[in-house]
């Protein structure tokens, strides 16, 4: 029998290169305390990243777009208007960091890596890109920095106290249900589709992982 969910193939298939993402040196570090949180670390984890988000709001909203044309996509667009929402409070909390931190969101300079990665998105949001194979892009982007941070809260972690919180807000397990249900979706309306939808939301999966490899590189400042 041929049941198990394509997103779990390809889980299997590329599992290196997703550990790449979700076990970056950068990750690892906060993980194990060793993470030095300098105003350059931190200029990273909110400021690069509170630009990301802002260009991942349009993005989510294509696909919110998309969902309504969906047949039987009531609970479709329920999930999607959660990560909405959760969008919403994630801008918030980068605008109370940023404060905590001094950091000026206003004046943060996007890096070349997270420049790249925000036009991906934007090449994502067209009319011509297939719904499974944008949903697949938005799983993956949820589903690494879940699994990345919740990762760092597992047994054995010593996340410094600063850090703490960054690392609940996207490893809780609410956030995993969310990322979960995510995957429920790709893999329902991979069902229906062509192998050649199937075969190119593989390719925006595995670019979506090599994007996140990138955006974590930079904190290496060399990226
Ligand atoms: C780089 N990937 C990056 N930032 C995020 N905030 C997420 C994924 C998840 O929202």
């Amino acid at each position: 029998t041929n049941n198990i969910p394509v997103t779990e193939t390809w889980m299997r298939k590329h599992r290196l290169l997703y550990d790449g993402a979700t076990r970056h040196p950068f990750i690892l570090s906060i993980r194990q305390g060793s993470v030095d949180f300098s105003s350059f670390k931190r200029w990273l984890v909110i400021g690069q990243d509170y630009i990301f988000v802002r260009s991942f709001v349009p993005f989510v909203a294509s696909v919110l777009v998309k969902s309504c044309k969906e047949p039987n996509n009531e609970s479709d667009m329920e999930v999607l208007l959660g990560g909405m929402a959760s969008l919403a409070d994630e801008i918030n909390w980068f605008k109370k960091e940023a404060s905590k931190y001094h950091v000026s969101l206003t004046s943060v300079v996007p890096q070349n890596a997270n420049v790249t990665y925000c036009r991906f998105l934007e090449s994502l949001t067209g009319q011509e890109i297939e719904y499974p194979v944008a949903m697949t892009a938005f799983w993956a982007i949820e589903s690494v920095y879940q699994q990345s941070f919740a990762h760092c809260l597992e047994e054995g972690g010593r996340v410094p106290q600063e850090l703490q919180e960054t690392c609940e807000r996207w490893g809780n397990e609410g956030f995993g249900a969310y990322c979960n249900s995510l995957r429920d979706i790709v893999d329902r309306s991979l069902q229906k589709a062509s192998a050649e939808v199937i075969s190119k939301a593989e390719v925006c999966f595995l670019s979506v992982v090599e994007h996140e490899v990138e955006f974590w590189n930079m904190s290496t400042g060399d990226a």
